[in-house]
């Protein structure tokens, strides 16, 4: 169930729910609910407006991509060149595969006309006649959802020629994704849209210059242009009016693992794992917290003495960490930390596209090396050999998959190198061989 903040340790404006807001409702994901609680306002507000204006409204909101990087959205859209002849796209992300994310998802089940009006609103401020939610293609009841609400949107007059007798044309194609984790990379979801084998380009080109079939694209994460009819009918000082300077607005932040209810919860940008605990029940039995992902596993961990960071792109980045996707992954003193970073880097070598050396080779070695010490056959010299990997896959892997992945490896051994060199010390004491041993049983 969506929440939201009724106090805040860090001085973070409480918040009335807004992404969230309708979720609750009765077929929440019907146009006629949609309508009833204010649903396509917006739109004939946008569609009297000059394009121009809305993207100014955007930048001057602060929005920030929702997808894991926070670019600021309206800079994005502003990137787009005007009278250049050629046909503009708008691209939503909704390939969400983040380990941990379940926020897109949920947002389009419960709420899926209000990405649908915000799509038909982003696309009449870049001037785009076409647009393409590319959707995780394991999510075949979202993809159903989604279908239903654009053939509803479209009966409706809300998509297609002349939308509410504006004289803006405008097509929505919903596209499922086929498994592959790299797709949710915008230049890789780019090539897959297009026909071909999902792997990142080079940039720049960014999208915004040469994205789909080589035309300006802006290519944007769900929740970020589910906000943009709020934003819209709210204007942008209301919108800054929650979150940070830096970083405003409403976020939702899921929560999984060791909490009483997991789930997603909408509270303002900076809130804190500490704040996002209250809402969802504490640790689960009680017991204590021993590590967690800020935004998915990509993300460095941190531990039991951040629950004070505020959780927003500057809070994250200055603790050490990086805001993501919000993916809360909350784990307690029963996880082994080598065993949830090797199933964690079991997904990034299987995931990688191959493409680069570093990223291909690098993860597979990460892997042999990080199953020998969980199966307690390590030696305290794989630590450094770990380490080593790692720096020749950070900084030199072709797209940020590579990065992302030696982010659990570096932060675990920064926070726990101890329980490393304990499965090390085990295997010189030949106590550790059983990989279903006390110490690594609460991960399972
Ligand atoms: C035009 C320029 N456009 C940047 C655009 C760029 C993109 C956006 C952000 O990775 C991160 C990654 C994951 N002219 C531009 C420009 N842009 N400079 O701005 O770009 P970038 O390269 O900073 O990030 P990215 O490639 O979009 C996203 C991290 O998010 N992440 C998320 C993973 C998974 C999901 C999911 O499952 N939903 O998001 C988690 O940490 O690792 O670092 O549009 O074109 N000069
Ligand atoms: Fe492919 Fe990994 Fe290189 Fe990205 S970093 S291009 S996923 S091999």
């Amino acid at each position: 169930e969506p929440n939201s903040t009724k106090t805040s340790s860090n001085g973070v404006a409480p918040l009335t729910p807004v992404l969230t807001r309708r979720w609750l409702s009765p077929e929440s994901w019907g146009l006629r609910t949609y309508e009833q609680l204010e649903g396509y306002s917006a739109l004939r507000k946008a569609l009297d407006a000059h394009p121009d204006q809305l993207v100014t409204l955007m930048k001057d909101s602060g929005l920030r991509g929702r997808g894991g990087a926070g670019f600021p959205t309206g800079m994005k859209w502003g990137f787009i060149p005007q009278g250049d002849g050629k046909p503009h796209y708008l691209v939503i992300n909704a390939d969400e595969g983040e380990p941990g994310t379940c926020k897109d998802i949920p947002l389009m089940m419960a709420d899926p006309h209000s990405l649908v009006e915000g799509v038909v609103i982003t696309s009449y401020a870049i001037r785009a006649n076409f647009a393409a939610i590319y959707v995780r293609g394991e999510a075949l009841h979202c993809i159903r959802r989604l279908t239903a609400a654009v053939n509803e949107a479209y009966r409706a007059g809300y998509l297609g020629k002349n939308i509410l007798g504006s004289g803006f044309d405008l097509d929505v194609v919903v596209h499922a994704g086929a498994g592959a984790y790299i797709c949710g990379e915008e230049t890789a979801l780019l090539d897959s849209l297009e026909g071909k084998r999902g792997q990142p380009r080079l940039k720049p080109p960014f999208p915004a210059t040469a994205g789909l079939y080589s035309s300006p694209t802006v290519v944007n994460n769900v929740e970020t242009i589910a906000s943009v009819p709020y934003i819209v009918n709210g204007g942008s000082d209301w919108f800054r009016k929650m979150g940070r300077e830096r970083s405003p607005g409403p976020k939702i932040y899921s929560l999984s693992g060791h909490v009483e209810r997991p789930g997603q919860y909408e509270a303002p940008m900076g809130s804190t794992l500490r704040d996002l605990l209250e809402l969802a029940g504490g640790m689960k039995d009680g017991i204590p917290l021993k590590f967690w992902t800020p935004g998915g596993s990509s993300t460095p961990m941190f531990t039991a003495e951040h629950l004070d960071v505020p959780l927003d792109f500057e809070g994250a980045a200055e603790a050490g960490s990086m805001l993501g996707t919000t993916a809360l992954q909350i784990f307690n003193e029963t996880v082994s930390v080598p065993w949830a970073v090797m199933k964690w880097t079991e997904f990034y070598k299987h995931e990688s596209c191959g493409k680069c050396t570093p990223c291909r080779e690098g993860t597979y070695w990460l892997v042999q090396i990080l199953q020998r010490m969980v199966r307690g056959e390590g030696r305290e010299s794989d630590i450094e050999t770990l380490l080593d990997v790692c720096d020749n896959i950070l900084g030199r892997s072709f797209c940020a998959l590579g990065d992302g992945a030696v982010s659990p490896i570096t932060s675990a051994i920064k926070y726990f190198k101890q329980e490393f060199l304990d499965l090390c010390e085990k295997n010189r004491n030949g106590t550790a061989a059983d990989p279903a041993s006390p110490a690594l049983a609460g991960a399972r």
